[in-house]
């Protein structure tokens, strides 16, 4: 994979967040999910990239864009063919009621490298680089937080866990408050709850329970970029979400998925906030345009780029509501 392509798709971010970014607290998480979308795709258009959507908007039924097989970019005979997960709005609720961290997300890589997750839930434990190599999923919370605490040379009180709140989360909880670890309950958004692990500056420090399997993938391969850590394990609710597992191509229901293979190999990762959050700030309108915040990363060189960047409406597309260019 050129390096140059980490780059480039900081555009689809950007795209994908200005257009959702006009919807901020008004309440309509559709609007806000298929202008993002929307945006996202065209943006693609301009990647010099055979891509693939593996992790998407669903599956083609039920997903009108960026749905899964779905190809993207330019398509060009010459061009590199990209395996890419994407979640154009991660926390649509975040946005639609103006709450932070609502994310425009991208992770690449070569073929073959994501887990091609089917829309399940997945229990999840993550944590950042110092911390790498602490964590065992079948372990209990208790013990996972001792050993990070040891690996951070901190108090077990001292650290901070990212939980989403959630009724199924009640016993994980009590349990991680028995043991005096502070928690950030977050009402959406585990991707960026993952990824506020790897920065010291979030003050946070883990991020567990059960979330999307989707957003698992692009937790994954973002943390793989930063060196952080992360493991997963497949829930189900019903037959039918094991049955598309099945068509999907996972076997074993019980497998212990470690980061290296829910995104393994070359990884490229951006993001753009659309909302203030742990790592990014959102969307500001200015009189001649807008402004971003984004990262940009690459698991090779582990390089780690924040980048703000200035739009000019005048000179470039204007994101209205409807997601459309003018
Ligand atoms: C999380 C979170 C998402 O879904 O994965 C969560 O990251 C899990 O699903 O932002 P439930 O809402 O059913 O708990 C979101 O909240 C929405 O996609």
């Amino acid at each position: 994979m050129d390096r140059n392509l980490a780059l480039e798709v900081v555009r689809v971010t950007e795209a994908a967040a200005l257009a959702s970014g006009r919807f901020v607290g008004l309440g309509y998480r559709d609007g806000a999910d298929r202008a993002a979308t929307e945006a996202m795709r065209r943006t693609f258009g301009y990647l010099h990239i055979r891509g693939r959507i593996v992790i998407g908007e669903g599956e083609r039924d039920e997903a009108p864009m960026l749905y899964i097989g779905e190809q993207v970019g330019d398509g060009d005979a010459d061009a590199p063919e990209i395996d890419i997960a994407v979640d154009p709005l991660e926390g649509t609720n975040l946005c639609a009621n103006g709450i932070g961290d609502a994310l425009a997300v991208v992770a690449m890589a070569e073929h073959g490298q994501f887990l091609n997750a089917p829309d399940t839930y997945m229990n999840k434990i993550a944590v950042g680089p110092i911390a790498r190599g602490a964590i065992d999923i079948r372990r209990s919370a208790t013990h996972n937080l001792a050993a990070i605490a040891e690996a951070k040379r901190v108090r077990v009180v001292d650290l901070t866990a990212v939980i989403l709140d959630r009724p199924r989360h009640e016993a994980l909880v009590a349990e991680v408050r028995r043991a005096g670890v502070r928690i950030r309950l977050i009402s959406d958004g585990d991707v960026g709850g993952a990824i506020a692990t790897a920065d010291p500056a979030t003050g946070i420090d883990v991020l567990l329970g059960v979330g999307g399997a989707p957003e698992g993938v692009l937790a994954a391969a973002a943390l793989r970029c930063f060196g952080g850590d992360m493991q997963g394990t497949l829930q189900f609710r019903n037959d039918e979400e094991r049955a598309r597992a099945t068509r999907m191509g996972i076997s074993d229901f019980h497998h212990i998925y470690g980061i290296n293979e829910l995104a393994s190999g070359d990884v490229m990762f951006a993001a753009t906030g659309v909302t203030d959050g742990f790592l990014l700030r959102g969307v500001r309108y200015t009189p001649t345009g807008a402004e971003t915040n984004s990262v940009v990363m690459r698991s090779r060189s582990g390089t780690v780029r924040y980048m703000s960047t200035r739009h000019h409406f005048e000179e470039h597309p204007i994101y209205d509501r409807g997601g459309k260019l003018r």
